[in-house]
C-alpha cells in the first residue's frame, strides 16, 4: 500500500477556562528543596529521586460505558521531552505529571448520553481537581476550585459523577495552577460519540492531536514555575518545546485516498499557536 507522510497544519480548537483558582498559594508538602528547581521556583518532583517514579506511558483509549465506574488518578512519572529539538543533545529526563501515569490522559471514548463515575486520588505533590471542559453537568463535579468544590489535597480524593449529554470532542484537565499542571501533563481527551449514527460521515480512521508546548532553558529542563502563583500570564506561558500527544512531533502516514478525521486540541492556554 502507498502511503504518504500527513503534515499537520489543521485548524485548532482554541480552549480556555475561567481562572479560578489558578494563582491559589501552592499546597503543603514536598515542594521544599529539590534536585530540579534552584531558587523560589517550582517544578514537579523536587525532593524526589526521578529515577524511582514510573516512566510516563503514552494515551490509551477507555471504552466508557453508561454506569461505568472508572478511575483517574493524577500521578508523578518520568519522561524525556527535549531529545531532539536542538535545545539540548540527549534530552533531558524531568519529572512530570499524568492522569493513570499517562501523558495525555486516557482517552475516553463515551457514547452521548453517557452517565459514568469518576474516582479521583491526587498522588501528585500539589493540590489539584479535575474540570470537564465544556461538558453540561451538575456543577458540584465541574471541579472549579473555589466555586464548586475544595481542592483535593495530595493524598486525597474525590469521586465525579460525569453525563454527557453532547456528541463530540471535550478534554478535561487540572483545575488548579493550570499554567503548572496543565503543560505538565494534566490534559485528556473525551470523544463522545453520537447517539444518531448519521451525524458525521464515515472515515477510514480518526487521530486526536493535543497540542502543548513547554518552556524548556538551556540545561534541558523546564524553566522553574513560580513557587506561590503563576509568573508570566494567569494561565500559562509560551513555550519553546512543542509536544503533539505527549511527545515530539513526528509525521503520521495513511493510506493514499484514505479519509482521516483529526480532533485537534490545544491544551497550554499560553500555547503560541
Ligand atoms: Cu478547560
Amino acid at each position: 500500500m502507498n502511503h504518504r507522510s500527513l503534515l499537520i497544519i489543521g485548524t485548532l480548537f482554541l480552549v480556555a477556562c475561567a481562572p479560578i483558582g489558578s494563582n491559589q498559594m501552592m499546597g503543603n508538602g514536598g515542594m521544599m528543596g529539590g534536585n530540579q528547581a534552584g531558587g523560589s521556583g517550582f517544578l514537579p518532583g523536587q525532593g524526589t529521586d526521578i529515577s524511582t517514579l514510573p516512566e510516563a506511558k503514552p494515551s490509551m483509549a477507555m471504552n466508557v460505558q453508561d454506569g461505568q465506574t472508572i478511575s483517574l488518578n493524577p500521578t508523578m512519572v518520568r519522561k524525556v521531552i527535549n531529545g531532539s529539538t536542538g535545545l539540548t543533545t540527549g534530552g533531558r529526563e524531568i519529572a512530570m505529571y499524568g492522569y493513570n501515569g499517562q501523558i495525555p490522559g486516557p482517552l475516553l471514548r463515551v457514547k452521548q448520553g453517557a452517565t459514568f463515575t469518576v474516582h479521583v486520588t491526587n498522588n501528585i505533590d500539589l493540590p489539584t481537581s479535575v474540570h470537564w471542559h465544556g461538558i453540561r453537568l451538575d456543577s458540584q463535579f465541574d471541579g472549579a476550585i473555589g466555586i464548586s468544590q475544595k481542592e483535593i489535597a495530595p493524598g486525597g480524593s474525590f469521586t465525579y459523577t460525569v453525563k454527557v449529554p453532547d456528541e463530540g470532542i471535550y478534554w478535561y484537565h487540572t483545575h488548579v495552577r493550570e499554567d503548572l499542571q496543565q503543560p505538565m501533563g494534566l490534559y485528556g481527551a473525551i470523544l463522545v460519540s453520537p447517539s444518531e449514527a448519521d451525524t458525521y460521515s464515515s472515515v477510514d480512521r480518526e487521530e486526536t492531536i493535543i497540542l502543548n508546548d513547554l518552556l524548556v532553558g538551556s540545561d534541558g529542563t523546564p524553566v522553574p514555575y513560580g513557587r506561590a502563583n503563576a509568573d508570566h500570564t494567569l494561565m500559562g506561558r509560551f513555550g519553546n518545546v512543542f509536544l503533539v500527544n505527549g511527545s515530539e512531533p513526528r509525521p503520521l502516514e495513511a493510506g493514499l485516498g484514505s479519509i482521516v478525521r483529526f480532533s485537534i486540541l490545544t491544551v497550554n492556554p499560553g500555547c503560541l499557536i
